[in-house]
């Protein structure tokens, strides 16, 4: 067993839709068969993963009877238990039927608005069911092409009352669930309402049950909307708000490419996964890690599993690579020294009077500071040999 080989402890999931993807794009169907949730289940344990996390319609078809439902949801929790695995994610397909063509939260339509809660509070049972602790919310068909059919601000109040009312929901259903929210700018819609991780924190901060709602942020959307995920995800940890995560690759100024985690932007990859990991020095993350990824249209089966492999590999390389970097005794040096302890505490302290005073009395040479070499460009480089294999 290699020390990149996945465990339990990874706590690396993947959802039915992404090693079950067939390969459909928007300009040629599947090329590959579409295997049932059991047998994508098996081939996830024999990869090595933990967890494996479904939308309600993954597993029960969309209109399906409470008997069908019970039948199919017994075999695949036997085959979840068999395998030794987990569904710490379930969430809600708010996207595939017509009836959401036009937004599930968000639409106009109050009749939709409560279909949708409807099925997500459908889905909750069998989030419970199931046994899985977070709930994600992702608003694909949440946005417009046409802006003129909808004000903004409505928009933001509707989704409001919606998850309003589904926190009430597990609440009164005492479950063990809690909810993150998943951004992305665009596709399927032209924009999408709530496009970023931060779009996300503002509006959490604004809801009935806040301490119950966190965020989702995916390497992929984030990417799209030309944004650093370091920083996003950064921010949601700083506000104890980072309740899940998609890992995924993506190159900036495409369509969502859900490509297997790190082959591109691997620097990228590497500081998510330091941060993440807390090699800096920061409370890691202690969520599953969700690979919201799926192989390239080129694969058969076989580099389905190749691809469920490579993400998991990928994390575990950089996670000690990141480790070796952070124990760089040249990487510590150029860290350390963080400069007059004293004005740092009188910051942290916050406003006072004397502190008002010591700020103002305090001897700051401008000039100097401005003239120092901060030496990032010694630091990148050795991170760069880090992530090459050149060092360490
Ligand atoms: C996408 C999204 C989805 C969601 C999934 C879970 O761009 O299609 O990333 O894959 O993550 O629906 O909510
Ligand atoms: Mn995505
Ligand atoms: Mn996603």
């Amino acid at each position: 067993m290699s020390a990149f080989d996945p465990v339990a402890a990874d706590k690396f999931s993947f959802g039915l839709w992404t090693v079950g993807n067939p390969g459909r794009d928007p300009f040629g169907g599947p090329v590959r068969p579409t295997l049932d949730p059991v047998q994508l289940v098996e081939g996830l344990a024999a990869c090595g993963a933990w967890g494996v996390n479904l939308h309600d319609n993954d597993l029960v078809p969309f209109g399906a009877s409470a008997t069908e439902r019970d039948n199919i949801v017994a075999r695949f929790k036997a085959a979840v238990k068999r395998c030794g695995m987990c569904v710490p994610m379930t969430t809600c397909n708010l996207f595939s039927h017509p009836i959401f063509k036009d937004g599930a939260f968000t639409s106009n339509d109050p009749a939709v608005r409560a279909f949708a809660v409807r099925k997500c509070m459908d889905a909750l049972d069998l989030a419970h069911d199931l046994g899985s602790s977070v709930f994600v919310f992702w608003g694909g068909r949440e946005g417009t092409e046409a802006d003129a059919c909808r004000s903004p601000i409505v928009a933001v109040r509707h989704m409001r009352e919606a998850l309003n009312f589904l926190c009430g929901y597990v609440k009164e259903r005492r479950y063990d669930i809690v909810f993150a929210l998943e951004a992305k700018p665009n596709e399927p819609r032209s924009d999408t309402y709530f496009p970023t991780t931060g779009h996300m924190l503002h509006f959490i901060s604004t809801l009935q049950h806040q301490e119950m709602v966190g965020v989702n942020p995916e390497v992929a959307h984030e990417t799209m909307a030309g944004l650093s995920m370091v920083h996003g995800v950064g921010q949601a940890m700083e506000a104890g708000k980072l309740f899940h995560i998609d890992l995924n690759a993506q190159k900036i100024g495409r369509y969502d490419q859900d490509l297997r985690f790190g082959s591109e932007d691997v620097r990228g990859a590497f500081l998510l996964v330091r941060l993440l990991e807390g090699s800096a020095g920061n409370a890691p993350y202690t969520g599953s890690l969700h690979f919201d990824a799926h192989a390239y249209r080129t694969e058969d089966q076989q580099g389905v599993w190749d691809f469920a492999t490579g993400c998991m590999r990928t994390y575990k390389i950089l996670k000690a690579r990141a480790f070796a970097f952070d124990a760089d005794p040249e990487v510590r040096d150029l860290l350390g020294g963080q400069g007059n302890t004293a004005l740092n505490d009188a910051l942290a302290a916050g406003w006072s009077l004397e502190r008002g005073a010591a700020l103002r009395a305090a001897v700051i040479d401008p000039d100097a500071i401005g003239a120092k070499g901060l030496r990032y460009e010694r630091l990148d480089q050795i991170m760069i040999e880090h992530l090459l294999g050149a060092r360490g």
